[in-house]
């Protein structure tokens, strides 16, 4: 290599290295307040500190980020790229310290200037660029990729307004705000103002010979490119996340539209910037918004293009492009991206369409999350047509490919080949993503085995009579040991390595080290220190409901926990009108039976989709229901009902490990996998929940006696349904109790009377997520949940053990899995 200009020596003389002992550190902060932040050290508060910390870390990242990615431009290995359009970060600051193994020193250093770690922390916005698991899951997963030296990058898209900040109005309802969280500068990312490329929309498509087209006119738009930093724990490897903006193009405007189209161009919501401002908050729902599909084209098209110009800068023939380049389709979001590499072989590079397919089919793998139909995504196809004429035509062409490959397996079956196609028939007709995702990708997997089994039986049934069974398989999710462990319950991350005698990095980088804790289990030294961990957790989050809410939390009772989004599938209205039940048997009691009872705290937490009005309608109940509650003084020892707004990762981190038994208890069959269950655990909670998704697995691990299941099991959901479809029974007579609390709610015990009828009547009419049906056996789980606690060393035990056994459900596992199985990649770092 040589040197490419000036002298070699000025260069490397000056070149910063690492220095981290405490004094750099302190010169390091003090230096990023002086220049970076242009601030005096008298008037400095924690905002500033925090910033002036986080450019100071963020000098450590950049450095190894700079290392691992010239490695990798040097190595040439296989890279992996996880398409997302949602990454669920959380904050930074804490955990790029524990990966970098900084904490301790930076701590010190923060007290010498006067201010508290944990208070600077807690200056940090989350970054909440996802709606739930499958966002979190690819944070994760970018934790484990790193650690383990895997040459992965992140794609997705740089929202300026991530998820709603939730706000409860006065009378108990959802509010959305937007959530600001590029307000104050985010330390964490790079723009790369040379990073950029042009996204076509609108236009048309003029077919050539040979399969090709020219795609020409319409609107072009910028896409520019951030890159955040994603440091492996314990080691120098940093991967990069490059998150997408769009920006007009300069002289757009007047150039590329003619005069016919002038409104659409200054049309607020077609403006360029419009495409990356705001993370839409469905989840599990599609609306076949145009700016959705315009979201999802824009980031496709970009990373695509990005990823080519690297495997380009190889010198390598286009036939090599899969032996460098693997691609996760994280959900149907980003099947565009199997048209558009078609798109870029065919039209751009002049490989015949047949040789360009088989490259696209060696590329690209799917994983699916869902078996909801409402959340299969399909486009109508004049929507595509006219937004993407090219794709369209692409679309057809591939379309052409399974009708010719069904009718020569299946010669003659219509029908297969209608539920097959690419288009389904109707007016309009509409495109089907997962259909798309599943014959332009090697293999398709679900998340859990369950899951998995699920796509194969329902969903992709008639694609694994085609391509055959193996095409189709299952990698359970997991979840970061660092952040859900370590950065989350530092108390138990410490008890468990001083009663292991192991280092915390040999745990938290091989989770099956856990079991370990196996042995010690019986021994009530342990037992006590385990148990005074979980109470010490338990006063954490009291406080942090105390300073944010003002509510006061008994720290005595049981705490019992539900936090996810709030959907009809997970069934938050079975925990409420569990805990109204609850509430009215403690009613019926005398003072003295009450004092028997095992006192509890429940708290919900989770976001409803702004357009899900019956999602909505649970959060108010809840609220008011908690009002009524808490101000009961005959039972407000023994029972207390909480609503915490504004649910996100941060806040997770400081509700799951003061847990003593949380809930998941979605309808078997429609819960893909859960990876909140796995967090709950690996903290010593315990788990009530139904038959379903992860918690299976977890079972399975863990011991069926030391998980509280009930309800319906899958096979049985589906006959269910159909009686309640075509037999119903009133729920009087099915489920008295279940009557009872709908009655008191509907009469007004709670408030505002007729305001929940449409909640109350989705479970008195269809019921189609089956409450009735499975109340009775979560009443009787939730008493054994109470008679198990009421043993506290038994339930310290099972505790104990539910940890230990959770090695399987580290998101390293999980990413090994689909490096071996999948990508084909290799770890790699920097010497
Ligand atoms: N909502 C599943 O519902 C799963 C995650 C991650 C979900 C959930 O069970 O754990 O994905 N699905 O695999 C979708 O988002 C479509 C989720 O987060």
């Amino acid at each position: 290599e040589k040197w490419p200009r000036g002298d070699e020596k000025a260069w490397k003389t000056s070149m910063r290295g690492l220095d981290t002992d405490i004094p750099s550190i302190t010169k390091s902060i003090v230096g990023h307040v002086q220049t970076s932040l242009a601030q005096q050290a008298h008037n400095l508060d924690d905002l500033g500190a925090y910033q002036a910390a986080a450019l100071s870390v963020r000098d450590n990242l950049i450095l190894n980020w700079n290392e691992t990615q010239m490695h990798y431009t040097r190595k040439e290995p296989k890279r992996a790229y996880y398409l997302s359009l949602e990454f669920l970060m959380g904050r930074t600051l804490d955990n790029a310290l524990l990966n970098l193994g900084l904490k301790p020193k930076y701590d010190d250093s923060i007290s010498q200037l006067g201010f508290r770690l944990e208070d600077l922390l807690e200056q940090e916005r989350d970054a909440a660029l996802g709606n739930g698991g499958l966002g979190r899951l690819a944070a994760c997963y970018l934790d484990s990729s790193a650690s383990q030296e895997l040459p992965v990058w992140g794609y997705g898209l740089r929202y300026k307004y991530g998820i709603f900040q939730q706000l409860i109005a006065p009378d108990g309802s959802q509010l959305e705000a937007p959530d600001p969280w590029l307000e104050h500068d985010n330390p964490w990312e790079l723009p790369r103002l040379d990073v950029t490329y042009e996204v076509r929309f609108y236009g048309h498509s003029e077919r050539l010979d040979n399969m090709k087209a020219v795609w020409s006119g319409g609107q072009e738009v910028l896409a520019m490119a951030y890159d955040t930093m994603i440091p492996g724990y314990e080691t120098k490897s940093t991967n990069n996340l490059r998150l997408w903006e769009s920006k007009p193009k300069r002289g757009f405007d007047l150039q590329s539209f003619n005069a016919g189209d002038y409104e659409r161009a200054v049309e607020s919501s077609n403006s360029a910037a419009a495409i990356t401002s705001v993370l839409y908050p469905n989840d599990h729902t599609t609306f076949g918004k145009e700016l959705r599909l315009k979201q999802q084209y824009f980031w496709t098209a970009a990373s695509l293009a990005d990823i080519m110009r690297r495997f380009k800068n190889l010198g390598k023939p286009i036939s090599e492009f899969p032996d460098y380049v693997a691609i996760q389709l994280n959900d149907t979001h980003p099947t565009l991206a199997i048209p558009e590499l078609m798109r870029i072989f065919v039209d751009e590079e002049d490989v015949p369409w047949d040789a360009a397919w088989q490259l696209v089919t060696n590329t690209f793998f799917f994983t699916n999350h869902t078996v909801l139909p409402e959340a299969l995504e399909k486009w109508p196809v004049p929507l595509m047509q006219n937004l993407l004429p090219r794709h369209m035509q692409i679309i057809f062409d591939i379309t052409e490919i399974v009708v010719s490959v069904v009718e020569k397996k299946f010669p003659g079956d219509r029908e297969r080949l209608a539920r097959m196609s690419l288009i389904e028939e109707g007016y309009p007709q509409n495109i089907r993503m997962a259909n798309l995702a599943c014959i332009g990708t090697r293999k398709v997997n679900g998340v859990a085995e369950l899951h998995s089994e699920l796509v194969r039986l329902t969903i992709m049934k008639d694609f694994v009579d085609l391509y055959g069974v193996s095409k189709f398989s299952n990698v359970t999710n997991g979840i970061t040991p660092r952040r859900w462990l370590d950065q989350c319950n530092p108390r138990l991350s410490n008890l468990i390595s001083e009663t292991l005698k192991l280092p915390k990095a040999v745990f938290l980088k091989d989770l099956y080290k856990l079991e370990g804790l196996l042995q010690f289990a019986d021994d009530p030294a342990f037992q006590k220190k385990w148990a005074a961990v979980k109470q010490s957790n338990k006063e954490r989050l009291a406080q942090h409901v105390q300073t944010t809410l003002g509510l006061k939390i008994n720290t005595h009772a049981m705490f019992d926990v539900q936090i996810k989004r709030l959907h009809e599938y997970k069934r938050q209205t079975l925990n409420i009108m569990g805990v109204i039940h609850r509430y009215l048997t403690l009613k019926d009691m005398t003072p003295a039976e009450r004092k028997k009872v095992n006192p509890k705290v429940v708290l919900f937490a989770g976001k409803a989709a702004p357009g899900y009005y019956v999602a909505k309608l649970t959060i108010r109940l809840i609220v008011n229901v908690a009002r009524i509650i808490n101000a009961d003084a005959d039972t407000k020892d023994y029972l207390q009902l909480y609503f915490l707004p504004d649910y996100s990762v941060s806040l997770a981190e400081v509700l799951i490990p003061a847990s003593d038994i949380s809930q998941h208890i979605s309808t078997a069959g429609t819960e893909a996998s859960g990876t909140s269950n796995m967090k709950f655990c690996l903290n010593g909670g315990l788990l009530v929940g139904t038959v379903d998704g992860a918690n299976i697995e977890i079972a399975e691990e863990v011991g069926e006696q030391n998980v509280f299941f009930f309800g319906h099991l899958t096979p049985a959901v589906e006959d269910l349904r159909y009686k309640h479809m075509y037999h119903p029974v009133p729920v009087e007579q099915k489920c008295p109790p279940l009557a009872r609390v709908l009655n008191e709610v509907s009469a007004g015990r709670f408030g505002d009377g007729g305001v929940y009828e449409p909640l109350l009547n989705t479970i008195r009419q269809h019921d189609y997520y089956l409450l009735t049906e499975d109340f009775d056996s979560y009443i009787q789980a939730l008493k054994l949940v109470d008679e198990a606690y009421q043993d506290r060393t038994e339930w310290i035990k099972k505790s104990i053990r539910t940890t230990a056994k959770m090695g399987k459900f580290s998101s390293d596992r999980a990413i090994q899995d689909y490096a071996q199985e999948y990508w084909n990649i290799e770890s790699t770092k920097p010497e």
